[in-house]
């Protein structure tokens, strides 16, 4: 009886270093290829830069206004979302479209939550 529960408790430390072992291995395989970075695989990258992840939903030429669908944004403390931003430069709107994903910076100019970088992800 005692000793089926030591080998219950050493299959289990098995499995969890397995499991260790498999998600290290993940994380290497993740950050190597840089053209394959996807919004939930840069977190490192975030780290260097602070641009964010986004997702071009719609553009608005009338209002001057872009949809896009974000991740974290940390200076803003806000979590990823879908969500309207003025520009800061008018002439983003024709260099994106709909459906394009983006690298970009969000910063509040008089209140409101502005893009003043955008670059298209690579
Ligand atoms: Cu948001």
């Amino acid at each position: 009886m005692l000793k089926e529960l030591k080998m219950k408790k050493l299959r289990l430390a098995l499995v969890a270093s397995a499991a260790a072992m498999l998600f290290s291995g993940m994380a290497v395989a993740q950050s190597a290829p840089p053209s394959q970075a996807t919004v939930q695989g840069t977190a490192a990258a975030a780290a260097t830069s602070d641009m964010s992840d986004g997702e071009i939903r719609k553009v608005d030429k009338d209002a001057k206004k872009l949809t896009i669908k974000h991740g974290p944004l940390k200076n803003l403390d806000m979590p990823g979302m879908t969500m309207v931003f003025s520009v800061k430069d008018d002439a983003v709107l024709d260099q994106v479209q709909s459906g394009e994903k983006v690298r970009f910076f969000a910063e509040k100019v008089d209140g409101k939550i502005t893009v003043t970088k955008i670059e298209a992800a690579r």
